[in-house]
């Protein structure tokens, strides 16, 4: 019934298609409280320091034993702390959006909810907006309506800061997504994932016979792929931005988002997110990018393995889009994609995801990807839209 959601500045089921799109109510600056509302007795809010090696820890505590879980609970989101670094210091970042809940008395940090700011297009129009993630209630705590407590404590934080549009993407249903996606799963490593519980034995086949059928070549074969270095970042931005604004909803990155969210590195040498473009050797032009990142699960109470090492397909770009009636696209993508296969299988990935979105139906079966359980769903906070089809350009499809 949704008694907290339908309280909110967001769509309703029953929306009828004749409502005009944008945001859904005006926000006041003046009006909106100085002050956090009073949590329930014995917790404090806190404001984390993630700049000290020592909170991202706890934050990184709290999410490893409380966090996203599969609907069996069979493996659970192990973000590491390089990650959350990466993920919550993105250009323009603020202190203030990284919100816990404290016990009072222990210190212990039991929840928390954060955001970082970035400009989408949303049928072309730009907006700039919140990105919320790590909404987090601790095992003990939860059913205790925190949750909306939570979420309105970050929109206050968010109107403070004269931003009154969000976006963040949840796996379950709540009013209303603007797009719903399914999760893809292309085993790197097949028998691992057989023995985690991941993959299952298909009827008829037989364990050998499935790791040949994902056995991956040792080599790339994209002529002219290689690592993205920071020189490539003018053309990886140029081809990107042509690239996104194909589709309705789409981030509207400013270069040094690029060159944080495609080339991040840190002190400790510990990779988050892997970026390849093809340059083509005689005109040293960029026609095509491709990266992904990195985020383990553990694996919960399995005798032999305790986590699984997955790489998440990210932004991707070719200039086979913009041939004639996008000739080649499809074919271009799946030798793109193949390759980022193969680079994932070298890093030592055990299984490579992708979503149901921008152009992804055009090689995911074709290279193995199998259907998962899981869904995403795409929402936006006070903006109404008329919902993105699947996902995809329909004229795309295969
Ligand atoms: C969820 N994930 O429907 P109603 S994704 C949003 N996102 O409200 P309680 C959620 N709402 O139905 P619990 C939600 N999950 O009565 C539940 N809700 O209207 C709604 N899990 O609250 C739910 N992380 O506190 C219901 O539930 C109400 O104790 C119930 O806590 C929920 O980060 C949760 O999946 C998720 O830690 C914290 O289960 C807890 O169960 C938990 O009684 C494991 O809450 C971890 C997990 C969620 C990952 C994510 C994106 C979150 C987006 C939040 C919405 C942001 C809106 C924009 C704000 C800025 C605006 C500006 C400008
Ligand atoms: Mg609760």
């Amino acid at each position: 019934s949704y008694k907290f959601w339908q309280t909110q500045p967001v769509p309703r089921f029953d929306d009828k298609g004749d409502l005009t799109e944008g945001p859904i109510k005006v926000i006041n600056p003046e009006e909106v409280s100085q002050d956090p509302s009073p949590l329930i007795e014995g917790f404090e809010w806190v404001t984390l320091d993630l700049t000290d090696d020592n909170e991202v820890a706890e934050l990184y505590d709290l999410l490893s034993n409380h966090y996203v879980e599969d609907d069996n609970a069979m493996f659970r989101f192990n973000y590491s702390r390089a990650f959350l670094n990466w993920a919550l210091t993105s250009p323009g970042w603020k202190k203030e959006w990284h919100v816990g809940v404290r016990a009072t008395k222990s210190r212990k940090l039991v929840a928390s909810i954060s955001g970082v700011p970035t400009d989408v297009r949303v049928r072309g129009q730009k907006m700039k907006v919140v990105e919320i993630n790590f909404l987090c209630v601790h095992k003990k705590l939860r059913s205790k309506r925190l949750a909306p407590v939570l979420i309105k404590e970050i929109t206050r934080r968010s109107y403070l800061q004269g931003i009154y549009q969000a976006i963040y993407t949840v796996g379950i249903v709540l009013p209303k997504p603007v797009t719903s996606c399914r999760y893809y799963h292309r085993p790197l490593d097949w028998l691992k994932l057989y023995e985690v519980g991941f993959s299952p034995l298909p009827t008829g086949s037989t364990k050998a016979r499935q790791i040949t059928r994902n056995h991956l070549p040792g080599n790339t074969a994209t002529p002219g792929l290689r690592k993205m270095k920071e020189r490539d970042i003018d053309q990886v931005y140029d081809l990107l931005e042509r690239y996104l604004t194909r589709y309705d909803v789409n981030p509207a990155f400013t270069r040094e988002e690029i060159d944080h969210w495609l080339l991040h590195r840190n002190e400790r040498g510990e990779q988050v997110v892997w970026s390849f473009v093809v340059e083509d050797p005689h005109t040293k032009k960029i026609t095509d990018f491709v990266s992904f990142y990195s985020l383990e699960s553990s694996v919960i109470n399995n005798p032999k393995h305790n986590n699984l090492r997955a790489a998440y397909l990210y932004y991707y770009a070719t200039e086979t889009a913009f041939a004639k009636k996008e000739e080649g696209l499809k074919e271009r993508l799946q030798l793109l994609i193949n390759d980022a296969l193969i680079e994932a299988k070298k890093a030592h990935f055990d299984v490579f995801n992708a979503l149901t979105l921008q152009d992804n139906p055009l090689f995911l079966e074709q290279l193995k990807f199998g259907a998962g359980d899981g869904q995403l769903h795409y929402y936006l906070f006070n903006y109404r839209t008329a919902p993105v089809a699947g996902g995809v350009n329909e004229k795309n499809l295969p």
